[in-house]
């Protein structure tokens, strides 16, 4: 034990501010990046326990994903590229709120609780987004790792799903793709390239980059990509702030397009966040009006293609789309009733959309702000991979089953990755032929409003049935479901953020004004009812 007292030594030069707590949110701790020093060292040692613990390497990414820039985060990756385990995160927060002479004991109860070999080899990969921040916060996580003796390789500037799929590749020995972000940019533009190998080279694509390091990712890649697509990058980080009126969140957010960004009529654009897991695609037409592509939307056009090739291949899997309460009514509606596809809704958070993705031979998941990717089981997998090689079968049969492996090899599978789901898309689009306002056609949003309320403690809230239904406090779901019958295809709901110190309001209903209404009159029925703070919430017009 005399490792700890040296390493609780060490921490002392990554000093907490007294009487800060932090709680471990949906992915992570997320806060002002002065105030994390600690917290990145005492991930650091969290993630050498964690890598004895499973005899596996670890990730830890440095990142506030969308975040304003003077904030910044961590969140950690397990040994298959999947979040953190649930039952750890209680651990991340005991570490990052203990004071200096309590975190020995910490430690010792950590490492005693889930039994740690101390002596195993431990390896923890780091990467960050290019918040000004980003480096000495990653700097210190090293110390952490450094300081219980273990090994780190840092990678630098790389996007949250790059370094997903880094750890993953690490842990299966190279099986699911090299370990290298050359390993990266060439499975997946291999496979774009085979995928859409017939089509022709479609128009060129407007990116977003926020300002971050999905653009600088995405440059590094468009070599891999010559001849195959055309994309042009803005945002690109080269001037403007990282997710400043720019990027996923304030596109899908505001409902209009990133500021100062020179938009063809027509033009297909799509708009990344700050660490690269999140993606929406839009475009203005003709009479000026901005047309939004979310999660809902890609869910949709992936699940139709893989769909449409299962059917083809004559393979008899379980698909089901995966969405939470914020996907728009029409989509949901959309996939059962016409797709006939199955429809689950987990709660809010990627680590919950996953967990229910893996229930089914292919899983679609997609949150309406952007984030998703697809899950094949290993049965799947293999089922797939068989008929693409079986030369007894027939050739409609052998050519579907072809392109799913392709598709397959083109989704990063382990967590929702805007470089990979922008090139699926491209592909789906192009193989189908569609142009992006064919696709937008397929169905029409419900207008809706996202509103967010202060309140003293937003814990006083709670939710059930995957966070449509408000259980506390008392008196606010029925105020709720009163106001909803006020208006036509109206649904409404809300829930404390786990990124935010607030509680979002979600409305939709059949006309803007009513979405609007709406949202406005349940972020009162929250104001009152919830322990609002500050000024009560205006009307929207
Ligand atoms: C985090 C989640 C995202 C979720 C968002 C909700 C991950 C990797 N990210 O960014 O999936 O949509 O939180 O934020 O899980 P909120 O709780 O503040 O609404
Ligand atoms: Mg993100």
């Amino acid at each position: 034990m005399a490792q700890f007292e040296a390493t609780a030594q060490k921490s002392a030069l990554h000093p907490k501010p007294a009487g800060l707590v932090l709680q471990y949110g949906t992915a992570g701790f997320r806060t002002t990046a002065k105030d994390l020093d600690h917290v990145m060292f005492r991930m650091g040692l969290l993630a050498v326990l964690r890598s004895r613990r499973t005899k596996a390497t670890i990730g830890v990414m440095v990142t506030a994903s969308h975040n304003p820039e003077g904030d910044n985060g961590v969140k950690l990756v397990d040994p298959m590229g999947e979040m953190l385990e649930v039952s750890w995160e209680s651990y991340a927060t005991q570490l990052a709120n203990a004071e200096q002479e309590t975190l020995l004991t910490v430690l010792k109860d950590l490492v005693e609780r889930e039994a740690v070999n101390m002596a195993h080899n431990a390896t923890v990969f780091i990467g960050r987004d290019t918040r000004p921040s980003s480096e000495s916060l990653a700097q210190a996580v090293k110390d952490g790792v450094a300081a219980l003796g273990a090994h780190c390789q840092d990678f630098g500037l790389v996007t949250t799903p790059q370094l997903h799929y880094l750890v993953c590749c690490q842990n299966t020995q190279g099986s699911y793709g090299d370990i290298s972000l050359d390993g990266y940019y060439k499975k997946l533009s291999t496979a774009f390239g085979k995928l859409t190998h017939d089509a022709p080279v479609a128009q060129p694509l407007l990116v977003d980059g926020a300002n971050g390091i999905g653009a600088l990712q995405l440059k590094a890649m468009l070599p891999y990509l010559k001849g195959r697509l055309e994309v042009k990058v803005t945002k690109d980080g080269s001037a403007g702030k990282l997710n400043h009126l720019c990027g996923a969140d304030y596109v899908k957010v505001q409902q209009e397009a990133p500021q100062g960004v020179e938009m063809g009529v027509g033009q297909r654009c799509c708009s990344f966040d700050g660490d690269g897991d999140r993606i929406v695609y839009y475009y203005n037409d003709d009479e000026g009006r901005f047309h939004l592509l979310d999660g809902d939307k890609i869910a949709t056009l992936v699940s139709t293609f893989i769909k449409e090739l299962l059917t083809k291949a004559g393979l008899d899997l379980q698909m089901a789309v995966v969405q939470t309460a914020y996907a728009n009514g029409s989509s949901t509606h959309y996939l059962e009733d016409t797709m006939k596809t199955t429809v689950r809704c987990a709660k809010t958070g990627v680590k919950h959309l996953h967990h229910e993705a893996l229930q089914f031979d292919v899983g679609v998941y997609f949150e309406a702000n952007g984030h998703g990717t697809v899950l094949f089981s290993k049965e799947a997998e293999e089922m797939i991979n068989q008929l693409a090689k079986d030369p007894s079968a027939p050739e409609g049969r052998r050519s579907a089953a072809i392109q799913l492996h392709n598709t397959i090899d083109l989704i990063n599978q382990t967590v929702g990755d805007a470089i990979s789901d922008m090139l699926l898309i491209e592909a789906v689009l192009a193989v189908k032929g569609l142009t992006i306002q064919q696709w937008d056609t397929i169905y029409t949003d419900l207008p809706n409003r996202q509103l967010k309320v202060k309140v003293a403690d937003r814990r006083v809230i709670d939710t059930t049935d995957a966070e449509r239904r408000a259980t506390s406090p008392a008196g606010l779901q029925e105020a709720i479901d009163a106001l909803v019958r006020k208006y036509r295809l109206a649904r409404s709901f809300v829930r404390p953020s786990g990124t935010e110190d607030v509680v979002r309001v979600y409305a939709e209903a059949d006309t803007r004004e009513s979405a609007d209404a709406l949202a406005h009159e349940v972020s009162l029925a929250v104001f009152r009812l919830a322990g609002g703070v500050g000024e009560e919430p205006k009307p929207l017009h």
